[in-house]
């Protein structure tokens, strides 16, 4: 079966994550700076929205050289906060996670995920994939992201810079020459200015003149390992398998409500689905968990939570189900406001790989 791997990226995190806590500012070029405080306006931009980019300010531009592209433009200059941007990332990574068979965190914004056995090797259902997790980060978080799949980590990459912004590029295996060939080789994961002006001493600039290069004179210029990664990445055939890092820590899905409400029966049923999913996601990953919650959004846009801790890791997930009833009615009744979004979450997640029981609440279809 082909590797169907994937690589997500958000669009322009820092600046995104300033737009949609404060939406008034979107038209205009948001800069978001890492101030080092020796005077006013002294350090870095660490990245701008794209109305900036177009004016050419770039990452790691110095403030002062900043202001100046954006003199009479109406800037936004914002304090970097890593923290909060810290939060978001967590979040958005969790809708990721839950929705692919592999996930690999590899930076605040992007990561690899591997979604080979989940479609079943076949491109289109993977993309269907990917566009829930697009509508999922977008409904929940308000973001954009640029999304890449491909037979190959390096290939995955390549197309969410290419997708970039808020697209989605699905380079299908037989047509991953076409695609890579044309690219300068300073695309190429891992290949820096080192690299590239060593490869470009030897006449090759472009990845279809290094897949076409002698593997012993790479060998002898780069090493044996470094060699033969530049000549499969740059045929798109590296083998670098999609590496789990965190184990998530808990599962949840959320719902925005047709209309705020706080019946709870009328939550339940907008929740049905997202709850089944939720039931799914345990039993494959093989996961246990010890507290279940039901959290409202209340149309302050505070948040309730009630939630309900077992003694013991629980493996049967139809128990999620039986308890939110009495957490949301609790909910319910510890506020005079309706609900805008309602979700449920599972939490202190454990292994349980005792197949034996797990095969009990297999589905038709497993
Ligand atoms: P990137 O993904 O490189 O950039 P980006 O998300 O701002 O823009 P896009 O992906 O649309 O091209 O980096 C992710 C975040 O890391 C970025 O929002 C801010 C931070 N960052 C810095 O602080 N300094 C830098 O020099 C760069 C490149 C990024
Ligand atoms: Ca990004």
């Amino acid at each position: 079966m082909a590797r169907v791997i994937g690589h997500i990226d958000l669009d322009y995190f820092y600046a995104q994550v300033e737009e949609v806590e404060n939406p008034s500012i979107k038209d205009r070029p948001v800069v978001v700076c890492v101030f080092s405080g020796r005077t006013e306006d002294s350090g870095v931009v660490s990245t701008s929205n794209y109305k900036a980019r177009a004016l050419s300010v770039k990452s790691g531009m110095p403030i002062v050289a900043a202001k100046k592209k954006l003199e009479g433009y109406d800037p936004v200059i914002i304090k970097m906060e890593h923290e909060r941007y810290e939060a978001v990332s967590e979040r958005v990574m969790d809708l990721v996670s839950e929705r692919v068979d592999i996930f690999e965190k590899t930076g605040i914004d992007e990561a690899f995920f591997d979604v080979t056995m989940s479609s079943g090797g076949d491109y289109s259902a993977a993309a269907k994939i990917v566009q829930g997790i697009k509508d999922a980060i977008l409904q929940n978080e308000g973001l954009t992201c640029s999304v890449g799949l491909g037979r190959s980590k390096v290939v995955a990459k390549l197309g969410s810079d290419s997708a970039k912004p808020g697209g989605l590029i699905t380079v299908l295996p037989q047509s991953t020459e076409v695609f890579l060939g044309p690219l300068p080789v300073t695309r190429l994961y891992g290949v820096g200015p080192k690299t590239a002006a060593v490869l470009e001493e030897i006449g090759v600039k472009t990845v279809e003149e290094l897949s076409r290069t002698n593997p012993a004179l790479l060998e002898k210029r780069f090493g044996r390992k470094p060699g033969s990664y530049l000549l499969a990445a740059a045929s798109g055939t590296d083998t670098d398998p999609v590496l789990a890092n965190l184990e998530p820590t808990q599962f949840s899905r959320i719902v925005t409500l047709k209309r705020d409400t706080k019946d709870v029966r009328e939550v339940l049923g907008q929740l049905a689905e997202g709850m089944t999913s939720l039931q799914d996601k345990l039993i494959s990953s093989r996961r246990s968990f010890r507290t279940v919650s039901a959290i409202g959004i209340l149309t302050d846009f505070s948040t309730r939570t009630k939630s309900k801790t077992f003694d013991t890791p629980i493996k049967d997930p139809t128990l999620i189900k039986e308890n939110v009833l009495a957490l949301f009615s609790e909910l319910s009744k510890s506020t005079d406001k309706d609900l805008r979004k309602a979700g449920v979450r599972v939490s202190e997640l454990s292994d349980s790989t005792d197949q034996r029981s797990l095969s009990e609440f297999l589905q038709p279809g497993w």
